[in-house]
């Protein structure tokens, strides 16, 4: 995969990546600060190898709409901050009880219950603490900071992430209709995956017609991820994705490929994808990362 300026994606994602870590190690408490043991836990799932896919959407849409990513940065670690979080309670025996992510026992085994949860809420509301600091924020731009705050509320909450879990809950053990299973991963993956792209555009000054459409680009690839996330999880390699497989017929989940087959699922992935890039032909080089990502989450194996 090479784009037309020649650089790969994987230089790419590895290049952004790794701003996003220092970031993340800039804006974080210390390991040693009081009370230790909550910045231990919240550095533990934090550092354990996450691919920072939303970090990235968020800084290569901002690159895409003719922006400098990097002047987003805080926004994009505040998106990696709820997204582990949502990991760690996700993690929680009280939800999927599981003992593996990112290659590393999950906060509860090693921190216990009480703690990964606070380190779960810790995160979340470090996240609206960076989101909004002044320091973080150049002074022309408030009134956008305060439209991506409000839409990074709405999705990670009730309407987004926070419902889709509801829901994801609810239909263990049950069958679920393709629009309802639709329906859950839009809200519980797709709408975080969907306002990371939209943020970054939001702050880089996009306007609002390439506002829509990278929403729409966000959507699509929402709902790929999910679906390529389904089908890793029947046909995926445990020790490469760092987590158990097969857990969701386990658990009595309806996925993809068990109400479509794997073949119409991975059809149905490719539709997305395409549809996805289609969003970005009015743009131009500049967002050449945005449609190799699309690509790159239908492809992954971790
Ligand atoms: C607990 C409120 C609450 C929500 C949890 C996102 C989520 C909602 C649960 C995650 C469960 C899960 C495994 C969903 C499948 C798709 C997904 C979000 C996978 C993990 O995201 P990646 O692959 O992970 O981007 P890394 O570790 O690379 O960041």
């Amino acid at each position: 995969m090479q784009s037309e300026n020649g650089t790969t994606l994987e230089t790419y994602l590895a290049e952004r990546k790794a701003l996003i870590d220092a970031a993340l190690e800039r804006f974080l408490p210390k390991a040693e600060d009081g009370p230790e043991i909550i910045h231990q836990a919240v550095r533990h799932s934090l550092f354990a190898g996450g691919k920072r896919l939303r970090p990235i959407l968020c800084v290569a849409a901002a690159e895409a709409v003719g922006g400098d990513g990097q002047e987003f940065i805080s926004c994009a670690c505040a998106l990696e901050m709820i997204h582990t979080y949502s990991l760690i309670h996700d993690d929680l025996p009280a939800m999927d009880n599981d003992d593996y992510r990112r290659g590393m026992p999950t906060s509860h085994r090693v921190f216990g219950e009480g703690i990964a949860i606070l380190a779960g809420d810790a995160l979340l509301t470090e996240a609206f603490h960076l989101l909004s600091c002044p320091e973080f924020t150049r002074d022309d731009n408030t009134e956008k900071r305060l439209q991506v705050i409000n839409l990074i509320a709405r999705a990670a909450g009730t309407a987004g992430m926070v419902g889709g879990q509801v829901m994801d809950l609810q239909g263990e053990g049950k069958t679920v209709a393709l629009e309802t299973l639709e329906d859950m991963h839009r809200r519980k993956t797709g709408a975080m995956l969907a306002v990371s792209v939209v943020s970054g555009a939001i702050l880089a000054g996009a306007t609002a017609a390439q506002t829509a459409v990278l929403s729409r680009y966000g959507q699509d690839i929402g709902l790929a991820f999910q679906i390529a996330d389904d089908i890793l999880n029947v046909t995926g390699d445990s020790a490469l994705m760092g987590k158990g497989t097969g857990s969701d017929l386990s658990r009595g989940k309806t996925t993809f490929p068990a109400l479509m087959g794997l073949e119409v699922s991975r059809n149905r992935l490719a539709e997305l994808v395409e549809r996805a890039a289609a969003h970005l032909a009015g743009f131009d080089h500049r967002a050449e990362p945005l449609r190799q990502i699309a690509r790159y989450i239908m492809e992954r194996n971790r």
